[in-house]
Parts: C-alpha cells; sequence; structure tokens
C-alpha cells in the first residue's frame, strides 16, 4: 500500500487514479464475435462456449426441474441466509415505488407521468472460481417488483459443464424462470440480440470481466440500455481516531479480495489510525485464502492522511468511491457533505460487507468515477416514466399564445399552425 502525506490538491487526481483498462483493444475481436452471434445464434454461442470454455452444450437452456431441485443441494443455512438477504433487499427496494400525481400546470392543462417496467431485461452472472450469487438478488428481485415481463439469467457453466446450485437455487426464489448457461461475450450478444433459444432483451444488467464490459459498451452503442458502465470495485474508507483500526482494514480487504484490479483508498486525519490500519491490514491478510488476490490488489491500494475533515471531504468527492465508508465521530455531518459516492455506509458497524449481502441496499454500484452522474442500480433502473398529457379545449386557449409565439421565433410555421387551426376552428 501506498502511503501518502498531506498531498496537495493539484496532485490529487493522480494520487486518486483508477487501474484502468483500455477496452478498444478489445473492440475488434468482441465487435467480430457480436456480429457472428447476430447472425448465427445459438450455434455461434455453443461455438465459442467450446473455445473459451471448452465446454460442449446441447441445450442452452436449463429445465425448470433442475432449478426447481437445485434446493436440495443447499445447506439449510444457506438458504435462510439467502432468504433474509432477499426479504432485506425486497423491502428496502419496494419502498422505492413512487407515486405521482396530475400536475395542472394551468387551467385545462393536465400532464403526468406513468411508470412502466422495462418489458424484456437481461441479467448476466459471472461465473470463475467463486460465482456471485448475490448479485442474482440485487438484480432480479428490483426487476420482479419493477413487473418486467421477460427476465433472463445468463451465466457460464464450469468445466463440467453445470452451473453451480447456489447460483440456480437464487436465481429460482427469485422466480426466474429462463435461465441459460451462457458466459461471456456470447452472453451478452444473445441476449442483445435474440437467438432461436434465448429471448431479445431492452437492458442489460450486471458485472463482468473486461469482455463482457467491452461488449456492453458495443451492445449499447447498438441500442441496447445497459445498467451503467462497469470498472473493477472500489472502497474508500475515511476514519478518524474514533473507529477501531481492526475494522477498517478488514473492509478494506474485503475490497481487495474481489480482484487484483480493486482499489481501497484510506483516507485519515490520524497518523495513528493510518499507522495501525496498516499493520491490521498486514496481519489479517496472512489469514486470508485469497491472500494472493488481496496482496495483488493492496498495490493498487493507498493510505492517505489529510490535515482535517473538511479537506478529507473535499477530496472523497473529487474522487467519487463506489463505496465510502465513515468511521468518524461525527459521521452523520460528514454524511451531509458527501455529493459524489455510490453506497455510503455510516459508523464502526456498517461493514460494506452489509451492503455487498444482506442489509437491503443494492450492491451494483457506480465504480471509476461514475458515481458523479450515475447512481447504483435501484428499481428506478427496471421502469420507465412515460409523460402523458391532454389539454382541454380551454386550456389549449390559454397556451395558445405562448406556443404559437415561440413556434414563430423558432421559424416552425406548422407547429404554429397545429395550434391555431384549433383555436380558429374553436
Ligand atoms: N462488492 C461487490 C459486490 C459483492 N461483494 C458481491 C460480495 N459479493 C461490488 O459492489
Ligand atoms: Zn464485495
Amino acid at each position: 500500500m501506498q502511503i501518502i502525506r498531506f498531498p496537495e490538491r493539484h496532485t490529487w487526481a493522480e494520487i486518486l487514479q483508477r487501474p484502468t483498462f483500455d477496452h478498444t483493444a478489445l473492440e475488434a475481436q468482441v465487435g467480430e464475435m457480436l456480429n457472428d452471434i447476430k447472425a448465427n445464434g445459438d450455434a455461434a454461442v455453443k461455438k465459442y462456449a467450446e473455445q473459451f470454455d471448452k465446454v460442449q452444450l446441447d441445450t442452452l437452456e436449463v429445465p425448470y426441474s433442475e432449478l426447481r431441485d437445485a434446493a436440495e443441494q443447499i445447506s439449510e443455512e444457506l438458504k435462510a441466509a439467502i432468504k433474509q438477504a432477499k426479504q432485506n433487499i425486497e423491502l428496502f427496494h419496494a419502498r422505492q415505488i413512487t407515486q405521482e400525481n396530475i400536475v395542472q400546470t394551468m387551467p385545462g392543462v393536465q400532464c403526468w407521468r406513468k411508470v412502466v417496467p422495462i418489458e424484456k431485461v437481461g441479467l448476466y452472472i459471472p461465473g470463475g472460481t467463486a460465482p456471485l450469487f448475490s448479485t442474482i438478488l440485487m438484480l432480479a428481485v428490483p426487476a420482479k417488483i419493477a413487473a418486467c415481463k421477460e427476465i433472463v439469467l445468463c451465466t457460464p457453466t464450469g468445466k463440467d459443464g453445470k452451473i453451480p446450485p447456489v447460483v440456480l437455487y437464487t436465481a429460482f426464489i427469485t422466480g426466474i424462470t429462463k435461465v441459460f448457461k451462457i458466459g461471456g461475450v456470447q452472453a451478452i450478444g444473445a441476449m442483445a440480440y435474440g437467438t432461436a433459444s434465448v429471448p431479445q432483451v431492452y437492458k442489460i444488467f450486471g458485472p463482468g470481466n473486461q469482455y463482457v464490459t467491452c461488449a456492453k459498451q458495443l451492445v449499447n452503442k447498438a441500442g441496447v440500455a445497459i445498467d451503467m458502465p462497469a470498472g473493477p470495485s472500489e472502497v474508500a474508507v475515511f476514519a478518524d481516531e474514533s473507529c477501531v483500526p481492526g475494522y477498517v482494514a478488514a473492509d478494506l480487504l474485503s475490497q481487495c479480495e474481489h480482484g487484483t484490479d480493486s482499489q481501497a483508498v484510506l483516507v485519515t486525519t490520524s497518523e495513528e489510525v493510518l499507522v495501525a490500519v496498516e499493520s491490521a491490514v498486514l496481519e489479517q491478510l496472512e489469514q486470508l485464502p485469497r491472500k494472493d488476490i488481496a496482496a495483488e490488489s493492496l498495490k493498487n491500494s493507498k493510505l492517505i492522511l489529510i490535515e482535517n475533515k473538511r479537506v478529507a471531504m473535499d477530496m472523497l468527492n473529487e474522487y467519487a468511491p463506489e463505496h465510502l465508508i465513515i468511521a468518524c465521530s461525527n459521521d452523520t455531518e460528514l454524511a451531509d457533505q458527501v455529493i459524489n459516492a455510490g453506497s455510503v455506509f455510516l459508523g464502526n458497524y456498517s461493514p460494506e460487507s452489509a451492503g455487498d449481502y444482506a442489509s437491503g441496499t443494492n450492491h451494483t454500484l457506480p465504480t471509476n468515477g461514475h458515481a458523479k452522474a450515475y447512481s447504483g442500480v435501484s428499481y428506478d433502473s427496471f421502469v420507465k416514466k412515460i409523460t402523458y398529457q391532454r389539454l382541454s379545449q380551454s386550456g389549449l386557449q390559454n397556451l395558445a399564445q405562448t406556443i404559437e409565439v415561440m413556434a414563430a421565433a423558432e421559424g416552425l410555421d406548422a407547429h404554429k399552425n397545429a395550434v391555431s387551426i384549433r383555436i380558429q376552428n374553436k
């Protein structure tokens, strides 16, 4: 971990740089694969599964009975945990449904919005050594609450051609019935363009490696919506003397174990805290099964000493972290000063892990500074809002001059006429 003391403002941007990846190098290869999938559908999907994942797939869809029976292979303890998490995520996301009223902007002029679920959505769950089935809850629960009609889930199989039972179980209890054994670029292409087996969707959600991210960006350019631009996961912890250094160290490491490109940043106003956190990190690191990954990403991580809390908050807002933990005595006051972050965790007892799994908030969050302009995934991500209006005859009369004058000033006489013709015929 790099230690930086009292950095000057002009150096912040460089200090806070992410370990980013340039996708343009992949674009040609991924673009070619996507074109192939668009043209050849299932056959291309199976070909790439064989080529990249070394699996031969006869059918792509997981039969319903397999989803239903997956429960038999999961311990009662894990099932109870998943159900508890699901319940909290449901509670939190269901409250995000808001009711809007009809607004009378002028007498006889009524405007309103209707919330409509995105009809068809695709969820991508990456595979790898430890598939993060918790992401299924984070995506499927709000999709169900929004009442999306068609929810498709794609996830790769292991070398044995099977999807881990816990992934199938989690999909099953969220009510997803269309699960496909497809990973990587193939999954994104299949959902974006549709194949004989996989329904085409309008919006694709979920994390993935560089290839998946690149594929999402390319299909997005071609008109399919995506949840957000994705980058490696990151956490920033802001701690003062009131923190428990061991807790802070555990939070930094929980981020670092995600991947070698993860980033953890500690910002503190206390030299003692900085030193104590550093030694706790090194101590706890030794005990971790994913020590090698965490050690690698610690190289991207920083411990930063800042002169006071005001300046620290400026720096954190400039960094715009995906996760921000505030372990300071005046956390409530500081929370008010946060303007750029994906998700904020307050106090000594709110580890990022709570939000990653089970408190109720979503863990699909903007990374790489995108928290400056993007929100995390929520119920809103699965709906769109259509505006409606109805003007009565007198309503149009009331607004006629305003529209006519503006249309004339823009030189758009047909627009003006569309009003005048109605007023004259009154
Ligand atoms: N921290 C990850 C989510 C996650 N953590 C899933 C554990 N499982 C991205 O916010
Ligand atoms: Zn995590």
